[in-house]
């Protein structure tokens, strides 16, 4: 298949809104744009789905309590809801930690939940979740307790801060009880859940230690990190190597103390931009810690990443040995590319993931020689797609209106800013971006199609039209896709694989793709019965 000369993207907009009533096909149309580098087009995003429609995404309660508290080990997570919720969100992330001396808990194993029924929604719920953190305190004396709202809590009212405030009194505060109105209504996606979760954390752990026990002078942290995969356990070696310290990872392989002692730390490097940018923001504002957008995904983007931490500091050991490091990494990364190469050149790859890997992921498909001929988030916001430094802020969050905007913490002016603001302008000078963080769309080819909160209708269509080698998305859309004849990769918790983050992942994902995308498998989806009017078989006794 040759990209230029077979692929004609153009029809698919036409061809897929022609199904649609007229008023949702207006809608959706502004959902399916056609990519121009040079001239990033406006696309909608992050608006409710259609009713009727079969999208991707999650809900509120998961972005909040999945994926942002959900990798921490020592904090209890209650879900207060009808077990199904705290059930579904349990460990097929496959988030992982290693616990340590700092925190030898770990309660990732465990589905912590109120079981409510009907009787609670009849009478409400707060006791049952009371006993709850009794019970829970009791057996595992954590040092924290979280508690999260599904949406039978919110419609009933029972008020989770009230609990918290409760029993912190009846437990005589020796345990730090919060609680997040992350109902799975509240917003339009997980979105507004991660929003929810970044003002929590703000507000009830970072900042509250001062602590430095510090092993390196440079000390960063990794923000939008969840180690899916393990991927936080490679960059924890990678930055081991290279002398950086990580105070805290939010939230992969996370404790915490790390929350709690992030505001130490003197950049902020931004992973996932969707899911954390609100606490990189109130790091910078409060604290003083200035933040850049970081991509450990590919291996040239990892090199990238470390390149920029060294010019940030600006030491010359630090920056030689992190060139020492990149150049004996990329020696087996380049090795094992060579390899994956030879199959997987020219081949066609299409991402609808979340709200930051179907960009992060194009660049691994780059490295294979691979085109990404389609993409979209699930739940980005427009800035995910057309770039922070092309939209002005306030229209970043306009759709997240409900909820809760905090930039400043009363005592946090005790803190210094890490660098002057000359010191900064002559960073930027220097090519270093602060604050700023460029969209899916200017790293995309010109003509290829750009479709947020794809729906299942349209994914179909996608595949019908134009056969791609590989789609990647979730477990959701895996078993329809892979019945249609197409290979698909999870990108939210990597099938069984992983990690793919840093050098090390890079190299794991170049062999696992060579393996999915370039296998005969795929050619013999059609059953013998299917191919031929008469199948004969012979019996062996
Ligand atoms: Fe960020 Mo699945 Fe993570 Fe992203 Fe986010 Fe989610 Fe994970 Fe996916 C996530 S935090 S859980 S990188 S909510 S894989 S945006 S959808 S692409």
């Amino acid at each position: 298949k040759d990209t230029e000369k077979d692929i004609n993207l153009a029809e698919f907009k036409e061809e897929v809104l022609a199904a649609y009533p007229k008023k949702v096909a207006k809608k959706r149309g502004k959902a399916i744009v056609y990519n121009d580098p040079d001239e990033i087009p406006q696309i909608q995003a992050n608006v409710r789905t259609i009713p009727g429609i079969i999208t991707q995404r999650g809900c509120t309660y998961a972005g909040c309590k999945g994926v942002v508290l959900g990798p921490t080990r020592d904090i209890v997570n209650i879900t207060h809801g009808p077990i199904g919720c705290g059930f579904y969100s349990w460990l097929t992330r496959r988030n992982q930690t290693r616990p340590d001396e700092q925190a030898p808990e770990n309660f990732i194993p465990y589905a912590f939940s109120t079981d409510m029924q009907d009787s609670n929604i009849v009478f409400g719920g707060e006791e049952k979740l009371k006993q709850a953190i009794r019970e829970a305190y009791e057996l595992f004396h954590p040092k924290a307790i979280a508690i999260f709202s599904t949406c039978p809590v919110g419609l009933i009212g029972d008020d989770v801060h009230r609990v918290a405030r409760h029993m912190t009194e009846e437990l005589e505060g020796k345990v730090n009880i919060f609680g997040f109105s992350c109902e799975g209504y509240r917003g339009v996606s997980q979105s507004a859940g991660h929003h929810i979760a970044n003002n929590g954390l703000y507000k009830n752990l970072i900042g509250n230690d001062d602590s430095v026990d510090g092993k390196y002078k440079f000390r960063i942290n990794v923000l939008g990190e969840y180690n899916i995969g393990g991927d936080a356990f490679a960059i924890e070696t990678l930055m081991d190597k290279c002398g950086i310290e990580l105070v805290a990872t939010m939230s992969g392989n996370s404790t915490k103390k790390q929350f709690e002692t992030a505001h130490t730390a003197d950049l902020s490097l931004v992973m996932c931009h969707r899911s954390i940018n609100y606490v990189a923001e109130m790091l910078e504002t409060s604290f003083g810690i200035p933040w850049m957008k970081a991509n450990f995904i590919g291996a040239e983007a990892t090199a990238k990443t470390l390149r920029k931490v060294g010019k940030y500091f600006g030491d010359q050991e630090l920056i030689d040995r992190i060139e020492k490091v990149i150049a004996e990494e990329m020696i087996p990364v380049k090795e094992a590319q060579e390899k994956a190469l030879e199959k997987t050149k020219g081949k066609l790859a299409m991402l609808f993931v979340g709200g930051s890997r179907a960009h992060h992921y194009q660049e691994l498909f780059n490295e294979l020689g691979m085109t990404t001929i389609s993409a979209g988030y699930e739940f980005g916001h427009r800035d995910d797609y057309e770039g922070r430094s092309v939209i002005p802020s306030i229209q970043i969050d306009a759709d997240s209106r409900n909820i809760e905007q905090i930039t400043v913490k009363e005592d946090a002016t005790r803190f210094k800013p890490r660098k002057t603001e000359e010191e900064l302008k002559a960073l930027e000078k220097e090519g270093l971006e602060f604050n700023g963080y460029e969209g899916m769309m200017a790293e995309m080819k010109k003509g290829t199609l750009v479709i947020d909160d794809l729906s299942h209708y349209e994914m179909g269509k996608l595949i019908e039209m134009y056969h791609p080698d590989i789609f990647c998305a979730g477990i959701k859309e895996k078993f329809c896709v892979q019945k249609m004849g197409i290979p698909l990769k999870q990108l939210h918790n990597y099938d069984y694989g992983g990690p793919y983050a840093a050098f090390e992942g890079a190299i794991n994902f170049y062999k696992d793709i060579e393996q999915i995308a370039c296998c005969s498998i795929w050619k013999e989806m059609k059953a013998p019965w299917e191919k031929e009017d008469i199948v004969e078989a012979e019996y062996v006794y």
